[in-house]
């Protein structure tokens, strides 16, 4: 039994993708540079919530702002919200949403632009109740008793009580 929640336990984490923060590298080896497709590139990307997203390119010749989606079809400032410009820009996806990046240097015509959607990350699925760890689940030779289910069932009870409460 012990086994089979940390099985499930270990399976829902990485299903989640939560081990480990992404960086998404835009346009992988190719950078961020025009005449790329990058709506190519970012359908073959999944985000999640506390990935990063980071832009590689030519210090001084491109750069990366941070637009709405009026701003991404038209290759305009509207609604700027940021402004990177190092060549080497690691930028933060912490909210599920959808993320609008152009360049401003007047390459968005040419193609520097990517649009991004952002998963929830596992801390913002909201109340699910996800199995207790067995206690002693980094000990190995430890073993789970029949006797600590009753105790497990009403720590996950009262879980569930507090997410109900908290909507
Ligand atoms: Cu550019």
């Amino acid at each position: 039994m012990a086994s089979k929640a940390l099985l499930l336990a270990v399976a829902v984490a990485v299903a989640a993708g939560c081990a480990d923060a992404t960086d998404h590298i835009v346009g992988a080896n190719r950078g961020w540079n025009p005449n790329i497709n990058y709506s190519g590139w970012s359908a073959n990307q999944t985000f999640y919530a506390g990935d990063l997203i980071s832009f590689r390119y030519q210090k001084g010749t491109h750069n990366v702002f941070a637009v709405n989606e009026t701003g991404y079809d038209n290759c305009t400032m509207a609604g700027v919200t940021g402004n990177w410009t190092s060549g080497k820009d690691f930028i933060p996806l912490p909210d599920p949403g959808t993320y609008f990046f152009i360049c401003g240097n007047g390459f968005c015509q040419a193609g520097m632009k990517v649009a991004i959607t952002v998963a929830p990350g596992i801390f913002d699925l909201g109340p699910q109740i996800y199995p207790p760890p067995a206690p002693g689940a980094d000990n190995p030779s430890a073993s789970f008793t029949a006797g600590a289910w009753p105790a497990a069932a009403a720590v996950v009870t009262a879980l569930g009580a507090a997410a109900i409460i908290a909507l």
